[in-house]
């Protein structure tokens, strides 16, 4: 039985053998209580390599930014954040549904803001209104296709947004694969942001679990909110055992998932009916098009039957590269796609 080669998501990733030995042996307590060792080791140690005062471990990505949200702003508040972020498309409405919030969305082509456009929806409390409360960023950016932010781009934005009294959150899910582009410490990525959340569970190939990190009184707020919402998590010493092995380990790995998605990229470029632009793919996301009359849905059941996941988001089709495919897989993903979009063409073709 060929392996299946898995690319709808980084987050499928499993647990290195590492990661499995540290679980068993994790030492645990009741977090509730703060008195995990594992849990608190992990958050001293998310705090100090993101140079922020504290740090807070959470069930998930979507946790961790709806907890940001909630202790940045008022109800009525507006947050501005690009059209296509994880915030608005993939979080249950949680911006309104769990902080009375409204988003003033931009539209970018590549995911990334400026803070020209974000001025233009920055508005101070008015009579008829409470005004900006928060502006978020998403680096990489998901949708636009693993899209990263410049730094001096980012950091403007968070020096203007300040001068005004606004807080900036950073939806760094995938932050480590952003630093490993750009050759820096993830540190300098985040420097100026009120508070990021990064995903272990992503690249980093932890089972489960997220990180955010602020000031220390950012994070005493989020902890309690983080309870509200039903993330207060018990002897999660054998999880945070994990995500320590995944910051200590797989940072150094992301590059080679970067280098096979450029390398998917290409391929797929080369072959006719797909368009895709392989100089965009600058981490391990790349977003494709195909000219055969094919919906996603249809084209992932066809890869699916000949061993290969992928699945449409955002209404085009998506692969992301991780530890768990190799350049053997990406070149039999790449032949695989190939023979379905030229079945796709002769049948179209036998029916005329
Ligand atoms: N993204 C998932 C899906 O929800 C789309 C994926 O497969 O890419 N921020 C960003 C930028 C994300 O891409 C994701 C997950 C999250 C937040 C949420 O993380 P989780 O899944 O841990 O809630």
């Amino acid at each position: 039985m060929p392996k299946i080669i898995d690319l709808r998501s980084d987050t499928v990733t499993r647990p290195t053998p590492e990661m499995r030995r540290a679980m068993a042996e994790a030492e645990v307590g009741d977090d509730v209580y703060g008195e995990d060792p594992t849990v608190n080791r992990l958050e001293a140690t998310a705090a100090r390599m993101m140079s922020k005062q504290a740090a807070l471990f959470v069930p998930s990505g979507t946790m961790g930014n709806q907890i940001a949200i909630h202790v940045h702003t008022r109800p009525g508040q507006e947050i501005i954040c690009d059209e296509r972020s994880h915030i608005i498309l993939y979080e249950m409405g949680g911006p309104a549904a769990n902080s009375a919030c409204v988003t003033r969305t931009v539209s970018t082509a590549d995911g990334i803001l400026s803070w020209e456009e974000i001025r233009k929806r920055v508005r101070m409390p008015g009579d008829h209104y409470r005004g900006t409360g928060l502006i978020s960023l998403e680096n990489t950016h998901n949708v636009a296709g693993g899209r990263v932010y410049p730094l001096d781009v980012a950091e403007e934005i968070c020096d203007r947004a300040h001068e005004l009294g606004i807080k900036v959150h950073l939806d760094g899910a995938r932050i480590f694969n952003a630093a490993t582009f750009w050759g820096k410490p993830v540190e300098q990525l985040v420097a100026k942001f009120d508070s990021v959340m990064f995903c272990l569970s992503k690249g980093l190939g932890a089972p489960v679990g997220s990180m955010l990190a602020g000031s220390r009184a950012f994070i005493d707020e989020a902890r309690l909110v983080r309870k509200g919402f039903g993330g207060g998590m018990r002897q999660a010493g054998v999880l945070a055992a994990a995500g320590l092995v995944a910051l200590e380990k797989s940072p150094a790995g992301l590059a080679a998932d970067h280098g096979n998605a450029r390398f998917l990229a290409e391929a797929l470029a080369e072959m006719p009916g797909v368009s895709i632009r392989p100089n965009d793919v600058l981490t391990n996301i790349l977003f494709f098009d195909v000219s055969e009359a094919l919906t996603c849905a249809d084209l992932s059941a066809r890869l699916r039957e000949k061993g290969v996941l992928a699945n449409g988001v955002a209404g085009r089709m998506r692969m992301v590269t991780h530890y768990d495919v190799n350049r053997e897989d990406c070149e039999r993903a790449a032949g695989v796609l190939r023979q379905v979009l030229e079945e796709a063409r002769s049948a179209v073709g036998a029916g005329r």
